[in-house]
């Protein structure tokens, strides 16, 4: 009998899945979060199993230590310089494979990894499946150098905007602010409903020391999302 949770379940069902999406010789990047270390443990156990060739380029530090520890080659994106496939979680998902990703505070490395690959393949449980963007806060990456002035012309661009929201927050962990692999930090946007994603995704990244955001709009190619009964949908 499994001791995983439901929604682990659901997690892994969907990794295991993407995990077949990998073929020898491949250059892969290994998304970050919790649904991605399922895949990443899978694809560890091909390496072993199957004696799969893969050289790997991980999101986060966090997933290449996992990477790392299951037997996975690492290598730097600077390497490989392109990538045949990148498997990677999310937070939401809309029905145009529209994402919010960043919750797990990696998602600078992970845009970049997943616009230099060939196909992206997204893993997530069924309830990351939204009609609309905006519930999860939007994860901006700001530099740390003048990061109050940042959030406050965020602020103002977000008034004039269609967004359910306009709270800006400033990351914490353990109470000191949160620090990306990149020595940034992130600022959440509790904007509950976006009506322009697209939109809003320039905008933000056309603010002074914005470096990135969570939405990606037409990066994703395929969504995986697995269920707590074990079923898979491929999208
Ligand atoms: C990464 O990890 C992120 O972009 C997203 O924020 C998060 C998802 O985590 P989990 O799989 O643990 O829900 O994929």
């Amino acid at each position: 009998m499994s001791d995983l949770s439901p929604a682990d379940v659901a997690k892994r069902a969907a990794a295991l899945r993407a995990a077949e999406f990998v073929e020898d010789g491949m250059r892969v990047g290994l998304g970050t979060g919790s649904t991605a270390a399922f895949l990443v443990r899978r694809l560890g156990e091909r390496v072993r199993d199957e004696g799969l060739r893969l050289r790997c380029v991980p999101t986060s530090e966090a997933t290449a230590r996992l990477a790392d520890e299951v037997g996975i080659e690492v290598v730097a994106l600077d390497e490989v310089g392109w990538l045949d496939l990148t498997i990677d979680g999310a937070d939401e998902a809309d029905g145009e494979l529209s994402l919010i990703k960043g919750g797990g505070g990696a998602l600078l490395r992970e845009k970049i990894v997943a616009c230099a690959s060939d196909r992206v393949v997204i893993i997530a449980d069924g309830a990351k499946d939204v009609a609309a963007l905006g519930a999860f806060p939007l994860p901006v990456e700001v530099i740390p150098f003048g990061w109050q002035a940042t959030k406050r012309l965020i602020e103002e661009m977000l008034v004039g905007l269609d967004v359910g929201g306009r709270e800006v927050v400033l990351r914490e962990r353990g109470g000191a602010p949160f620090v990306t692999d990149e020595g940034n930090r992130i600022l959440d946007l509790r904007l509950q409903r976006i009506g322009d994603a697209r939109g809003l995704a320039l905008r933000l990244n056309q603010i002074p020391g914005v470096v990135e955001n969570g939405l990606f709009i037409d990066i994703a190619d395929t969504l995986v999302l697995g269920f707590e009964d074990g079923r898979v949908e491929v999208r």
